[in-house]
C-alpha cells in the first residue's frame, strides 16, 4: 500500500508512525497538496493528505480512518488503542485534543501563509488561537497528572497524536504557543521524538 502526503503534515505523520508501530510495510509518496496539486489529484481527486492507496487500489483518506483500517489489517498482533475502558477513554481524550490542536494550528498556518496580510481577519485568528491554547492546556494537564508511555512497545494512539501535534505546533506556531507554558507536553514529545519510529519519519 502507498501512503501519500508530506510528513510535515501532522495527520500524515501520525498515520505513518502508526503504520510503522503496527509493523505494516508501506510505500511513502511525499506529494504536496499545494506544490504538487495535479499529481495529488491524480491519486485522490479530493486532494486530502493523508491518502492511502490500498493494495487492491481502493483510496482511503483521513488519518483516523486510515489508522482504523491499518489496525484491522494488523489484527491482534499489536493494538494502538488500549482495550481496557479507563485507558481507552484517556487515549480517546488525548487523540481528540491532539487532533483539535492540529486543526487549529493548520487553520492559523493557512490564514497566515495563504491569505494576503491585508485580508487576514484578526477576530477569527484570535478565536482559533484561544481554541489552540485550550487544547494544549488540556493536553498539558492530562500528561502532568498522569505519565504517558513513550516506548515503541507501549505507546498508544493518544501518545502518538499528542507528541506529533506538539512537534507540529512548535514548528508552525511557536510564537503563539510558548513551550515554557507546556513543560510536561514538551518533555513527552521530546521523548517520543527520540524513538527510532519517530526519527525514521521526520517532519519534512
Ligand atoms: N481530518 C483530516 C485532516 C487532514 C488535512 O486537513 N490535511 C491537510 C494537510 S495538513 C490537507 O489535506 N490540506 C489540503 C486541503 O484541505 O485542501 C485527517 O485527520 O486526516
Amino acid at each position: 500500500m502507498q501512503l501519500v502526503g508530506m510528513l510535515d503534515s501532522p495527520y500524515v505523520r501520525r498515520t505513518a508512525i502508526s503504520l510503522r508501530l503496527l509493523g505494516l510495510p508501506f510505500e511513502h509518496r511525499s506529494v504536496s497538496v499545494f506544490r504538487q496539486f495535479p499529481e495529488f489529484q491524480a491519486v485522490n481527486p479530493v486532494v486530502k493528505a493523508p491518502t492511502l492507496v490500498c493494495d487492491d487500489g481502493e483510496v482511503l483518506m483521513d488519518s483516523t480512518l486510515i489508522i482504523d483500517y491499518a489496525q484491522a489489517l494488523a489484527g491482534t498482533r499489536r493494538s494502538l488503542m488500549p482495550a481496557a475502558l479507563p485507558e481507552r477513554q484517556r487515549a480517546l481524550r488525548l487523540v481528540g485534543l491532539g487532533l483539535a490542536a492540529c486543526e487549529k494550528a493548520v487553520q492559523i498556518l493557512y490564514e497566515r501563509r495563504l491569505r494576503p496580510a491585508d485580508r487576514q481577519h484578526a477576530p477569527w485568528l484570535e478565536r482559533v488561537h484561544g481554541q489552540l491554547l485550550a487544547a494544549c492546556d488540556a493536553l498539558e494537564a492530562s500528561i502532568a497528572a498522569q505519565p504517558l508511555a513513550a516506548t515503541t512497545d507501549t505507546m498508544d494512539q493518544g501518545g502518538i497524536t499528542a507528541a506529533v501535534a506538539w512537534q507540529f505546533i512548535q514548528a508552525t506556531a511557536a510564537d503563539l504557543v510558548p513551550a515554557a507554558r507546556y513543560p510536561a507536553l514538551a518533555a513527552y514529545s521530546a521523548q517520543a521524538e527520540a524513538l527510532p519510529d519517530f526519527i525514521a519519519l521526520p517532519p519534512v
